[in-house]
């Protein structure tokens, strides 16, 4: 199993929407098959081990880091192969949830006289797939917030300068963490203030570009905005109503404009544009911020993961932005520590992560995004 979950992560999120599955053959002993999840159209992880093994499957075990699906979606049901290839034992780490599939592939393995075993390594198997699971299960895709801010929080200057409050080593971080994600959003205030590209530049590796999203109520991107490149990879999510010049004009830069009916705030309703993103397969989000951005993601308990990089230096300054604004909580008690808390230094600053508990009471659940 820990060879199948290695063939898994060295998917490398190229997988997205399907899972990131490996999959070994094993026949007296040894390694004869080894697959995992091609990107989205390619053949499944067991498909590619069964193909390896050729003959060498009949009778021997198949370790899969997620249940064989049973399904036709773009690719034929694994279990048929399995089936066909005569393995006779199955070990999977965890149950597939996707409802077409979700206990029946293994059932199916069953009914053909194949001995099924699951839960081995399930852990790191449900670390491993974690956006896929939030996708899957609740239809929205999986939520990372993700700031840079000083020792006492600040993310600019009271004047606004922000170049570069971490250093070289947590940016480039920042590229792998975009590298990770379907798509990257952003409020229209982080637009003006920094006109940033919103792309993954990585080193040595081909890195995947996120589909880059912004929230802009009242249509102030300019047209000539980096975000908006030149791939038609930039969605603009806006209020219904927001000035249709100023939508044509973005339109024709090579944005797609998205209205929203507003929240009871008046803003652009965030859960609605991670719905959108959610029925286009986006599993993963990137939250960058700003600060009224976090705030709403927070507000509503949209978060599952926060991601802080933290320099080593007090900005101060009471009007220095703060890294998430919003209503925030009325009592210490709703603010509840991470789990899952991780910290790690790069270069001089300091990496902290963890996953968000749901339900201790966030603020207003109507706020809107910027
Ligand atoms: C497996 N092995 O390696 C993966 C599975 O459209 P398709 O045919 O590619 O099917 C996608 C679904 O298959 C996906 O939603 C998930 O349920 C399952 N992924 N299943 O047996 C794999 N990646
Ligand atoms: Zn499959």
């Amino acid at each position: 199993m820990e060879v199948a979950l290695e063939l898994a992560r060295s998917c490398d999120y190229a997988t997205s929407p399907n899972p990131m599955v490996g999959a070994v053959v094993i026949r007296d002993g040894e390694i004869v098959g080894r697959g995992r999840t091609a990107p989205a159209g390619g053949p499944h992880a067991e498909v590619t081990a069964l193909r390896e093994a050729g003959e060498a499957a009949r009778g021997a075990t198949l370790v899969v880091s997620l249940e064989p699906c049973c399904h036709q979606g773009r690719t034929p049901p694994c279990t048929e192969a399995v089936v066909a290839a005569g393995i006779s034992r199955c070990i999977a780490a965890m149950p597939d949830p996707n409802p077409r599939v979700s206990g029946s592939g293994l059932e199916a393995l069953r009914r053909a006289g194949i001995e099924v075993t699951v839960g081995v390594g399930s852990e790191t198997a449900r670390l491993l797939n974690e956006q896929y699971l939030r996708w899957m299960t609740a239809g929205v895709p999986f939520v990372t917030a993700k700031f840079a801010a000083s020792l006492d929080g600040r993310i600019a200057t009271a004047s606004g300068e922000s170049h570069w409050i971490t250093g070289d080593a947590a940016r480039r971080l920042g590229h792998l963490l975009r590298h990770r994600h379907d798509a990257v959003l952003v409020g229209v205030g982080t637009v003006l203030a920094d006109d940033p590209e919103l792309s993954t530049r990585l080193e040595g590796t081909v890195a995947r570009q996120p589909l880059r999203v912004v929230l802009d109520s009242r249509l102030s991107v300019p047209p000539a905005a980096r975000v908006i490149g030149s791939d038609g990879r930039c969605l603009i999510a806006t209020r219904s109503g927001a000035p249709a010049a100023a939508r044509r004009a973005l339109e024709a830069a090579g944005a797609r404009v998205i209205p929203f009916t507003p929240g009871a705030d008046g803003r652009v309703p965030l859960g609605e544009v991670l719905k959108l993103l959610a029925e286009e397969e986006r599993i993963s989000v990137l939250v960058e911020g700003g600060a009224r951005v976090h705030g709403s993601v927070f507000d509503q308990e949209l978060a599952d993961r926060v991601v802080a990089y933290i320099a080593p230096r007090v900005v101060g300054g009471e009007r220095a932005p703060c890294a998430v604004a919003g209503r925030g909580v009325a009592r210490l008690a709703a603010a509840a520590p991470l789990t899952g808390v991780t910290v790690e230094r790069a270069g001089d600053d300091i990496v902290v992560s963890g996953y968000c508990v749901r339900g201790q009471g966030g603020a207003s659940p109507v706020q809107g995004g910027e």
